[in-house]
């Protein structure tokens, strides 16, 4: 066979790069009307405009992806690849545009044909393949690792519906099934010649050749394939392009023909169904392991295709898996992937012949581990017997780890009580699995989200652990891509800033620090305070379209979205509100400050407790919204479907951010970073990321009350309750005596018993703990507020201040502290 020929790609190689301006942009959209889309210009619907203009953009990313994926392999430089069972990275086309610095001349080719580009973006579905923070950072990290240099590869799911979709239907939370995929995905690259064999069950056959160690091979009873779509995600400026690899499960035989040749069309279509079962749908939950099987079928199919990728393209780079951690970093997001450190252990040791301690050496030195959440009830762990059925290979491994686990902590001294608390082996729960331990033993690094977290890793979940290996935790703090949570969401404000300051900040954020002193400047607070006043118009709008709710955008717009949990206590910011209400009416000739109270954000299904308090927010709403005694000066919204879109129209509208988590609980918080960065003040706890935001504005620029992570321990230590704080509180008092009452539901005055009754009997999340230091710091934000000067001072604050606050600086460290990767490995 003759040697192949070496092709040229057409594109960036070839001696013209492509022109930008708005003439061939119109030109090059017309003609994928034409011939990709088979549409005359004048039929074109208003998909196929967005189906054009993704193409058009889409070329010209696949002219960076080619010589960005060629450089990478070309150096031998590390790669990392972040797995991850969440990717939520919403709309594409316009971070894509912003990216490649296209949104001028896009706009202006669109118009020839009376085209808004706006209103083609906003066709776009949401790519919601994550539930909230782990998902979004994900996507931040990754639109992050392309803008800073770092190789990155992500691997996750390509789940077929993704987060599902909300709507409320007389106060109450439905759920409706997504449907991203139904017009196609013009962003995605289906890769049949990357395609893998997934294995489940059967049997592990033991081989025994005399002197030689025994050799393990596992039979799997059942196997699916794993194909591979990839999705290129643009750096900033269009610099480098990396790849978003994600699985999608397929019947290795599609069709059962003999049985279907006898008759039983259904049963041939068996096999075919539980193979693609596996990534049919996102499960829903972000604080509840729930131990079903088809997650954990999820978790091992990701991680394993993954791996066997990452082996693949290594060998064919390298002689042989020895060096895989010079060459390999791979981080895993949470626990969700953990099960990869049994599973690469597997490889090294059964398929490519390694001896365990080398295996053990180079896995431990390839995988990183990041922990999300302290909530006991989150953290993974899975019934023996469901592994063991699953994956009897994995399993057999994961007792030997153990086994050198807890040798090596007998030999540093543990007593019994430390080493079951280490073990990966949970004894006591009818024995199970624990994956952060898992994760942990098999990581060099493991890290948490904040600070704080951080800290209260060490001294919680992972004590003894840390004791063993004290120096394996470190502090990776979060952060938000600017990109998209400032330039994309907020053109008015960077404008406005690029305008003040020079266009410095869109390449390096934290040059933001330049605007710090336009806080004492009068005509600049005004200009902000008008762009401010402009984006709450939007949201105004967006309100009285889906809502039919008016609001006044010289109100304060006190806002609180993310997911709906007990611990993030949106409970205590409707009491607040209902109390508020109680005193307008009981005080009509007081200068009241006139507030908006919005609300938006999904609860997990099966959490009835977050369905109550939805339930809650929107009865409160409807009898507070249709009072005329209260004369508009509290409205409250609670928006519908809450997704990262909707977030990109919110961040920039907010006067003020609710980050109210009871202390010690919010693991970082990400929405607060994108709030402050647009120039909202924020009313929160001394808790996850809000710590750091506190030294990095000053005390002067953000509202911290209530207790403190240590307070708050320490009260459930003290069995904690309501009650004698409720009957020392009147407004507290009378906001839960009209919950209870049934002011809010009428219809069905006992709704809200047990949501009350929580409070007066043990209070576990500190709302009547925190209750008055909360409504105290509101009133003082509503003088401020009065005060425009004054507010507008901070808010200003809060944009110049936030620059640390980017994804960027978070890649930067994991990638000197933790992968030893990327452009000169350190910057
Ligand atoms: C097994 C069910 C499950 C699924 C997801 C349990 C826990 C999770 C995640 C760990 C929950 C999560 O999204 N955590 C959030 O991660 C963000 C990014 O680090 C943080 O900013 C949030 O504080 C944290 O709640």
């Amino acid at each position: 066979m003759s040697a192949t020929p070496k092709i040229e790609p057409i594109g960036a190689k070839v001696p013209e790069p492509r022109q930008n301006d708005p003439d061939t942009l119109a030109r090059q959209i017309v003609e994928k009307l034409t011939y990709s889309i088979c549409k005359h210009p004048e039929q074109a619907r208003k998909y196929d405009w967005l189906r054009a203009v993704t193409l058009v953009v889409r070329d010209r990313i696949i002219d960076h992806w080619f010589p960005s994926t060629d450089r990478v392999r070309d150096s031998g430089d590390k790669r990392v690849y972040y797995l991850s069972m969440e990717f939520l990275i919403g709309r594409m086309l316009r971070d894509a545009i912003n990216n490649l610095q296209l949104t001028g001349p896009i706009r202006e080719a669109l118009k020839r044909y009376n085209v808004e580009l706006d209103m083609v973006e906003l066709l776009e579905p949401d790519a919601a393949l994550g539930n909230g923070g782990l998902g979004r950072l994900a996507a931040c990290f990754m639109e992050s690792m392309a803008s800073t240099g770092v190789p990155g590869v992500g691997y996750g799911i390509r789940y077929v519906h993704g987060f599902f979709r909300q709507e409320i239907a007389e106060g109450a939370q439905v759920e409706l099934p997504e449907t991203w995929l139904v017009h196609g995905n013009p962003w995605e690259f289906e890769r049949r010649d990357s395609s893998y064999e997934i294995g489940f069950g059967g049997k592990v056959l033991t081989q025994q050749e005399p002197g030689k160690p025994p050799r393990h091979v596992w039979r799997p009873a059942e196997r699916v394939l794993a194909v591979a779509f990839d999705t290129p995600i643009v750096g900033w400026r269009g610099s480098q392009v990396n790849t978003l690899r994600l699985w999608s499960a397929q019947a290795v035989d599609p069709i059962l023909l003999d049985a279907f040749n006898s008759g039983d069309h259904i049963g041939a279509l068996v096999e075919s169904n539980k193979a693609e079962a596996i990534t049919r749908v996102l499960y829903p939950a972000d604080s509840h392991q729930a131990g079903q099987e088809l997650r954990l079928r999820q978790e091992y199919f990701f991680s394993a295709a993954s791996l066997q990728d990452i082996i693949r393209r290594h060998l064919g780079e390298n002689d042989s898996l020895d060096n895989l951690a010079d060459k390999v970093a791979i981080q895993l997001n949470d626990t969700h992937p953990a099960v990869s450190v049994a599973e690469l252990m597997r490889l090294l040791v059964d398929v490519h012949g390694y001896e365990w301690a080398k295996a053990w050496e180079i896995t431990r030195a390839t995988f990183g581990y990041t922990n999300h959440t302290l909530l006991p009830e989150a953290l993974e762990h899975w019934p023996i017997n469901l592994f063991e059925r699953l994956l009897p290979r994995q399993m057999q491994i994961i007792y030997q780890i153990n086994a050198d686990v807890i040798r090596e902590a007998s030999q540093t001294g543990f007593d019994g009580a430390q080493i079951s608390a280490i073990s990966l082996i949970d004894e006591g729960n009818g024995r199970r699995v624990r994956m952060g331990q898992l994760a942990f033993v098999g990581s060099h690094a493991v890290n948490g989200v904040s600070a704080l977290h951080t800290e209260l890793m060490k001294e919680t979940v992972f004590r003894n652990l840390h004791e063993l290996y004290p120096e394996r935790i470190q502090n990776k703090t979060n952060g938000v891509t600017p990109r998209r949570w400032l330039m994309e969401c907020n053109p008015g404000l960077t404008g406005l800033l690029t305008e003040a300051i020079g266009p410095g900040f869109l390449d390096d954020i934290e040059k933001l620090r330049d605007a710090d002193g336009l806080a004492d400047d009068a005509a600049f607070r005004e200009k902000f305070a008008a762009v401010k006043r402009a984006n709450k118009g939007r949201l105004a709008d967006l309100i009285s379209d889906r809502l039919a709710i008016t609001i006044d955008p010289g109100a304060i717009f006190d806002i609180q979205v993310k997911r709906i949990h007990e611990y993030k206590r949106q409970f205590l910011n409707i009491i607040e509100a209902i109390a508020l209400y109680n005193q307008i009416r009981a005080h009509p000739e007081k200068d009241w400050t006139p507030r908006v109270k919005i609300f938006a954000g999904k609860a997990a299904p099966s959490y009835v407790q977050a369905k109550e308090i939805i339930h809650l927010a929107n009865d409160v709403a409807r009898v507070v919204n249709s009072d005329p005694s209260v004369r508009d000066l509290l409205k409250i919204v609670f928006i519908p479907n809450y997704n990262v879109s909707l977030a990109e129209i919110i961040m920039p509208a907010a006067d003020l951010s609710e980050q109210i988590s009871t202390a010690g609980l919010e693991a970082s918080g990400t929405g607060n970073m994108k709030f402050a960065l647009n120039g909202a003040l924020t009313i929160g706890t001394l808790d996850g990321a809000n710590v750091e935001m506190l030294e990095h504005l000053g005390e002067d620029n953000i509202f911290i009350f209530g207790l403190t992570a240590d307070e708050v321990a320490q009260r459930r230590r003290e069995a904690h309750s309501g009650r004698s704080i409720i009957d020392e509180t009147p407004l507290l008092r009378e906001a839960l005596d009209a919950i209870s009452a049934g002011v809010f539901a009428p219809e069905s005055p006992a709704r809200y018993h047990s949501l009350v009754s929580n409070l007066y009997n043990n209070d576990w999340w500190m709302i009547c703990a925190d209750f008055e230091a909360y409504w105290n710091t509101q009133r003082e934000l509503d003088g401020l507020f009065l005060t425009q000067d004054a507010w507008q001072s901070k808010a200003v604050h809060n944009t110049a201040r936030m620059g640390w606050f980017s994804s960027d600086r978070s890649i930067r460290e994991y990638a000197k502290d933790i992968w030893q990767a990327g452009p000169g490995k350190v910057r």
